[in-house]
């Protein structure tokens, strides 16, 4: 497999004005017919290009004409999947037939089954595996579908735009077409087929359209589908408020299907959504997921503007939409919830493993400069990062001026397919900001790293930062180039109290400084007295930031700063410190003993009713085994789970009470509801039950079980359930048993079950795991399943990493196995080995021999990428 490059890129010989699709639904073999209204690029240089489509090893060629002239076989040739033609007009209708078999498309790419139904996915490569095409997003075009099926199997029948027709033919089949008015790319093309129920809304937009909203799903899910609807009416009342953004065709559709390898897919008119991004209930789903279902819909939803109307060049663009659809999600949700909340949980996310990412063998730009295959580009830098320099544009512009940009950018390029430079184009024109160098940002791969050092002078009142900034060498990057890089802050007294002083001559208590350069001097004045800095507020860029705080300072920002965000990166910052320590000790071999005094800045929160419980539950919840992984240098994971479960049992004993008290507490009475307050009450109240189990009261340990079983949400069973579980609690066995017995109906709930059971540290971890894979639970064609159990025994350290290998040997055995079947799932299996460099020698090694052992194999694109890279 070879490299494409982003410097290669030329624009398309041939364009395609109409494309007419037909589509002939079977059980055995599907046929396509395809009708492309085609003609000469005007603005190619290549005009005597022949017409190259691209097409797939699963889509076979019947018939091909130019206008109504079929092609003999000599006058056209299939390489290498793609069907090249020689001679052509300048404007003509090509027409394809070819068939297909979605029964055996184990790859979910293109036209596939899930359960009973047919339903597509195109993005980004997928529409070559339905038929030949340019497949390619700056080839857009207006789409009309028909679909033939028997409607007594397949009474549901669903494309992009509108139906404009539905017949029952003389062989008893029903013909449906949908016309698309809006040009799109082949990429957010759909189609559905299925006996589907429907729950049925209405939208009336701003300027008094009514827009009809449909949500499909298989009869039995159809109860739990008024959460999306209502999160899908504010979506489209938010995008019109807050971008000025209305709704275009008369019709949304969203369908739930269960084998589905990503989240969601924004097709036009017609989103697919894998179920468990889509479906709730009290009962069945818990908090954490209420907040992702809200946020996939408006992602979704918001991808008609930031993807759809305005779309991408090319894939190197990825960014263009989804850091911008990210950053517009982020912002929803942080409207409908709380911000500072909504804030905490991106950031963590993105330090945890965006930034792994971004030191790791598969580190990339945000605009890659090339890939072997896309799909593995769909990644934490393309989509969180990418959001992080949206979100900085918006900081160095103001809001205003942000909006001025946005609406500059749609206005321009509605209906074309455009560049990540565009975009920045239309924000510096409307606002008049340079960002000349902020376009770095889109080019260089690394997390940057600042070194803040100060003085005070008490004579002058004067308090000077000096920042130094350095972006880590990155594959094929040996070098880098100083950011344009917005850095909040404020200055604290000792007392906790923000001063106010003067910076540039602007009196202020918070500034923006814009660092540019390598190293660079800050100055205030008026500073009465050596304050404490408040650095990176709201983190206001993706960067590691270092200042030698003492735990004083660090209690003080704890205890008062202005800003919500870094009072929990204060707490977060003196439990690092404190588990880094223990890290050393247990690495070492040492009696663990606690070095700070972390313990008392925990029980002044929990004691502090004014604080919103939900970020009291962040800051006691430790940093995770993941985060502490990625800021070690090299990583020892069963010390890093030492000094994590010695941390949590000194606070758990020595904050017993409080403990107690706080879950008491912040118990939730009335109906269940996905609302910000009683998520706060639920997260704390279980935060608290898990301290105080790990204290070893024997009071909490029935208090866990009663929970379990008289709770009337899946928020608290859950959260019981996994209590019990990871803390070996003695009716762990007989819980995990009646939940599967409670819930072995409902598959989402199952993948709970699987997952957990999967991440549950026991001796035999890896015969267990290798049981359930056999459990009637289990099913390798569904990616939720894989993802779940796979995903949970990832997360079980004692057993994946096993100093024999064996851990990694299971993993790697599984991904050669999903290769044959999915290379996209098999591909995003490879994360947890690609780390092997920095792991403990005795891992290391052990990684690094199943690495070789997967290269030594036949491998998809997507594998093989990720593997040759990791081992480059
Ligand atoms: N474009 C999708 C999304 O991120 C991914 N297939 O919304
Ligand atoms: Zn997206």
């Amino acid at each position: 497999p070879s490299a494409i490059y982003l410097k290669d890129y030329k624009v398309p010989p041939f364009l395609i004005d109409k494309t007419e699709l037909t589509f002939e639904l079977d059980e055995a073999t599907t046929v396509v017919t395809s009708k492309l209204h085609m003609r000469r690029n005007p603005d190619s240089t290549e005009n005597t290009a022949p017409l190259v489509l691209d097409g797939g090893e699963d889509v076979k060629l019947v018939a091909v004409a130019m206008d109504d002239y079929v092609l003999p076989s000599g006058e056209y040739q299939l390489v290498d999947n793609q069907l090249i033609i020689t001679a052509t007009a300048d404007n003509f209708v090509l027409t394809c037939e070819t068939l297909i078999e979605p029964q055996n498309n184990t790859r979910l790419e293109g036209l596939y089954r899930s359960s009973s139904m047919f339903c597509t996915q195109c993005e980004a490569e997928g529409f070559r595996h339905i038929t030949y095409y340019l497949d390619r997003p700056d080839v857009m075009s207006v789409f009309t579908t028909r679909i033939i099926a028997d409607a007594t199997k397949y009474p549901v029948m669903l494309s992009n735009g509108n139906e404009i027709s539905r017949e029952l033919q003389e062989d008893g089949k029903t013909s449906v077409v949908w016309h698309d008015p809006f040009p799109k790319p082949a990429y957010l093309f759909a189609l559905v087929s299925g006996n589907l129920e429907v729950k049925n809304d209405t939208f009336v937009t701003q300027s008094q359209r009514e827009v009809k909203l449909q949500i499909f799903t298989e009869a039995h899910n159809i109860d739990k589908v008024d959460y999306a609807m209502e999160a899908l009416k504010r979506s489209m009342r938010w995008d019109e408020d807050v971008y000025g953004r209305e709704y275009d065709l008369d019709i949304f559709m969203i369908v739930a299907v269960d084998d589905f390898n990503m989240g969601a897919m924004e097709n036009k008119g017609l989103n697919i959504f894998n179920s468990s991004c889509l479906l709730a209930s009290p009962e069945t789903t818990t908090d954490d997921t209420y907040l992702r279902v809200e946020a996939i819909v408006a992602h979704e939803y918001f991808h008609n503007w930031s993807g759809n109307r305005v779309t991408c060049r090319d894939w190197f663009q990825l960014s263009l939409k989804e850091g911008f659809t990210v950053f517009r999600d982020q912002s929803f949700s942080a409207d409908m919830h709380s911000d500072t909340v909504k804030r905490v949980e991106d950031v963590s996310f993105l330090k945890t493993a965006q930034f792994a990412e971004d030191a790791g063998p598969m580190a990339h730009p945000v605009r890659p400069a090339s890939f072997i295959e896309i799909s593995n580009f769909y990644t934490l830098t393309v989509y969180e990062k990418g959001a992080e320099i949206v979100r900085m544009i918006h900081t160095l512009l103001g809001a205003e001026n942000f909006r001025k940009g946005s609406d500059l950018y749609f206005e321009r390029h509605d209906g074309q397919a455009v560049t990540c430079d565009d975009f920045v184009a239309a924000m510096q024109d409307a606002s008049g900001v340079d960002l000349t160098q902020f376009k770095r940002w889109y080019s260089q791969a690394g997390t940057p790293q600042i070194r803040v050092t100060d003085e005070y002078d008490a004579q002058s009142q004067t308090y000077q930062l000096t920042l130094q900034q350095e972006t880590p060498a990155t594959p094929g990057q040996p070098t880098k180039l100083p950011l344009h890089i917005p850095v909040r802050l404020g200055l604290i007294d000792e007392s906790g109290n923000a001063l106010s002083v003067s910076s540039s001559g602007h009196v202020s208590d918070e500034h923006l400084l814009e660092l540019t350069e390598a190293e660079q001097v800050f100055e205030f004045t008026q500073v009465a007295t050596k304050p404490v800095p408040s650095l990176l507020r709201g983190f206001s860029a993706p960067v590691k930031l270092s200042y030698d705080y003492s735990s004083a300072d660090l209690l003080l920002l704890l205890s008062s700063d202005q800003d919500g965000f870094n009072r929990w990166n204060a707490g977060q910052q003196l439990a690092v410190n404190e588990l880094n320590t223990l890290i050393e000790q247990a690495v070492a071999g040492e009696t663990l003993s606690l070095t700070s005094n972390l313990v008392e800045g925990f029980k002044s929160l929990l004691q502090d009713a004014s604080l919103d419980p939900a970020m009291v539950a962040l800051i006691l919840n430790l940093p995770s085994q993941a985060y502490l992984s990625e800021l070690a240098q090299v990583i020892h994971p069963n010390a890093i789970k030492q000094a994590r479960q010695y941390l949590k049992k000194q606070i758990a004993e020595s904050l017993q009470a409080d403990f107690a008290q706080a879950y008491q507490q912040h118990q939730v009475t009335g109906q269940y509801q996905a609302e910000a307050k009683d998520i706060a009450s639920r997260s704390l109240k279980n935060l608290a039950l898990s301290y105080w189990l790990e204290s070893g009261d024997d009071a909490a340990k029935q208090v866990v079980v009663a929970q379990f079983e008289s709770a009337d949400n899946m928020t608290d069973q859950f959260a019981a359930l996994s209590i019990a579980v990871h803390h070996g609690h003695d009716k762990a066995d007989d819980l995990l048993d009646a939940f599967y017995q409670q819930w072995q109906n409902e598959p989402l709930v199952v993948n709970k079950w699987l997952m957990l059971s999967a991440s549950r540290e026991q001796e035999d971890a890896i015969a267990k795991v290798t049981a359930l894979m056999e459990h009637e639970a289990f099913d390798l064609k569904n990616p939720n399943k894989v993802r779940s159990l796979l995903g949970g025994f990832g997360q079980n350290i004692a057993a994946f990493h096993q100093v024999d290998g064996s851990g990694y040997q299971f993993l790697a055995d599984q991904i050669l196995v999903l290769d044959k079947r999915n290379p996209q799932i098999a591909s995003r299996l490879c994360t947890p080995l690609t780390r092997w460099k920095k792991m403990a020698p005795e891992l290391s090694v052990k990684m690094k021999a199943e690495l070789e052992r997967i290269m030594a194999n036949e491998l998809s694109k997507d594998v093989y990428e990720v593997i040759s890279k990791s081992l480059a």
